[in-house]
């Protein structure tokens, strides 16, 4: 018997495609709603620091699409996480990010929308939060985020539609 977790996610992909609009560079690859499930995945992708610059993978709950425009973004933000030309940490801190959040480990895990990791020269992955109001609930993410990841660098979180840092810590 599978292990159901608490809700069901999607697994999308954006390629970066020049002629396309940014919408249709993103593909939803597959759903999956157990740990079992999810381990499978993981060992038949991709780790990030493989994929191409301009590529992304983003995590998100099924319903939810990894845009600023779906209704469970376009009151939100997300906290951000640098990787300057450390790609080997990326690839853990990707794996934990998604385990901590398919594993409901936050206290306020309910505004989660998703993960998306960037790679580029600087890579970054983004925790994508659906209300940029609930300080309480940003704070302990992001708090979390960073005595689990062990981070000693900076973080720090924005609104989708504005580009001015709400809380660094
Ligand atoms: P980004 O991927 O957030 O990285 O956005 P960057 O801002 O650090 O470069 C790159 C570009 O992709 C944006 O300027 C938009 O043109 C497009 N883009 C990114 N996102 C996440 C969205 C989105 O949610 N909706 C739309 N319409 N465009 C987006």
């Amino acid at each position: 018997i599978k292990h159901p977790l608490e809700n069901s996610w999607s697994f999308w992909m954006f390629t970066n495609i020049k002629a396309n609009t940014w919408e249709e560079n993103l593909i939803k690859l597959t759903t999956f709603d157990t740990v079992e499930d999810y381990w499978c995945l993981y060992h038949h992708m991709k780790r990030p620091s493989e994929l191409e610059f301009g590529q992304e993978y983003a995590v998100f709950k099924n319903n939810i699409r990894p845009a600023w425009e779906d209704n469970a973004n376009k009151c939100g933000g997300r906290w951000l996480i640098n990787f300057e030309r450390r790609r080997e940490t990326l690839d853990q801190v990707w794996l934990i990010v998604i385990l901590l959040m398919i594993g409901e480990n936050f206290e306020n895990s309910d505004v989660i929308s998703g993960a998306v990791v960037n790679v580029r020269a600087t890579s970054k992955i983004g925790i994508w939060i659906s209300d940029w109001k609930n300080e309480k609930a940003i704070l302990e993410i992001g708090k979390k985020l960073k005595s689990t990841l062990n981070l000693r660098q900076k973080i720090n979180f924005h609104r989708h539609e504005m580009n001015k840092n709400l809380y660094i810590i």
